[in-house]
């Protein structure tokens, strides 16, 4: 079957360019049917039940969460926290595991092309903690600038936090070598995968990663799931920061113990659906072959910077090595008219600062256009965008 049939969003909206992946992806049959199944077959809920349907869906949630450490090649599912998303990962490793390890005038690494969700947790935990913010230059085009990083590593650096793929400019950085620098000072390392995930395989043990945040909505899955990584040892060390239902062990008057990990960090019935259907979503990711959806997407990239180059006055920024994400700027139009321009022909595309505010500023930009792909997306999508670009250009600024 053709990619994009499998996709029933696109019967719906035959003539919509979807090009706001790195956003939400679409999601495959596959996974709305794990969806319904679940709720059709196999509603009950997790580690409580005492008959048999509630045994067998929580042996399906395990199931699940087992996937998703194949996914990330974990050492064991055990290593896997299900949480709503990046965002709800990154703060988790932010506020439990942070004021375990992080000090008075330590030091905290970001790069300045972070993600808010990558980027205020620990800006937050410096503030609490007395530590220090220190904030990496990117390149000029947007991209993490892994030297800059790598130069800012110090005895003082705690924790480095990156993206492994930026969602503006969408470039890949190499976790593996900034790693191995932070861990030889005794540091500890977090990734953002919320756009590496969609675009490559990911190996939290290759890359040196003591904690790894992805999304479900993001890999083709539904809404309000996804995963933390987190080394063995340290989750243990950590403490919950949610408490109630099936993350205890014993409750009395007095005191309350903690459930194993991962249980101790979710707290309440958990999104059950949602586990059924990234369990789905990673199943269709793995069903297709890596070097051939990478080898497309790279095509796209390129004919799509092309095509939008070809336009006087377009800034691209990013590099041709981005994973599915072209941002741009039009000279002399604003993001938001141009993508409410792009909108009135059909094509979806996000303008803003795309929860980047500190990058923005380094670009010198309050927003840019971003177009991101997902495994739906072809060539034809790439010239409905350059030629509409073009065409607004001719609209806004008139023709010389
Ligand atoms: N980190 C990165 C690199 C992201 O791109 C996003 C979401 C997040 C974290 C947060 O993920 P969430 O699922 O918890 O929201 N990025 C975007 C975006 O670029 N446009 O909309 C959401």
């Amino acid at each position: 079957m053709q990619m994009r049939e499998q996709f029933p969003f696109f019967k719906r909206h035959p003539d919509l360019v979807y090009l706001d992946s790195a956003a939400t992806s679409q999601k495959p049959q596959a996974v709305l049917d794990a969806l319904n199944d679940y709720y059709v077959d196999a509603n009950a809920n997790v580690h409580r039940g005492l008959y048999q349907l509630a045994y067998n869906t929580t042996e399906g949630y395990e199931a699940a969460r087992g996937q998703v450490a194949r996914f990330l090649n974990a050492n064991q599912a055990s290593e896997i926290v299900f949480t709503r998303g990046t965002t709800e990962s990154l703060n988790l490793v932010a506020s439990s595991f942070g004021p375990l390890v992080v000090r008075e005038g330590d030091e905290i690494l970001v790069s300045a092309a972070e993600h808010h969700s990558n980027f205020i947790p620990w800006q937050q935990l410096a503030a609490t903690t007395g530590a220090r913010f220190v904030v990496a230059p990117v390149t000029p085009l947007g991209e993490t600038d892994p030297q800059a990083l790598a130069k800012l590593i110090t005895p003082k650096t705690k924790i480095l936090a990156v993206a492994q793929v930026t969602n503006v400019a969408g470039g890949l950085v190499p976790v593996r070598q900034l790693a191995d620098a932070v861990h030889a000072n005794g540091g500890f390392v977090v990734v953002d995968g919320a756009q590496s995930a969609p675009h490559m395989p990911v190996d939290v043990q290759a890359m040196g990663a003591d904690f790894f945040a992805f999304s479900g909505h993001k890999i083709y899955g539904p809404t309000g799931i996804g995963a933390l990584y987190g080394r063995q040892a340290l989750l243990e060390r950590m403490p919950p920061v949610q408490f109630g239902g099936e993350m205890i062990d014993s409750v009395t008057d007095a005191q309350s113990t903690w459930a194993e990990v991962p249980l101790k960090f979710e707290a309440g019935t958990p999104n059950i659906a949602g586990a059924f259907g990234l369990a789905a979503a990673i199943e269709f990711l793995q069903a297709q072959d890596w070097s051939t959806v990478r080898a497309r997407e790279d095509r796209l990239v390129r004919r799509l910077r092309a095509g939008l180059s070809a336009t006087p006055g377009v800034t691209v920024y990013g590099s041709a090595n981005s994973l599915g994400i072209v941002s741009f700027n039009l000279a002399g139009v604003h993001p938001h008219d141009l993508a409410t321009f792009l909108d009135e022909q059909q094509i979806a595309v996000r303008a803003g600062h795309h929860c980047a505010q500190p990058l923005m500023a380094r670009l010198g930009v309050p927003a840019t256009v971003r177009a991101s792909f997902g495994l739906y997306n072809t060539a034809d999508d790439c010239d409905r965008l350059a030629a509409a670009v073009a065409a607004a250009r001719g609209y806004f600024l008139g023709t010389d």
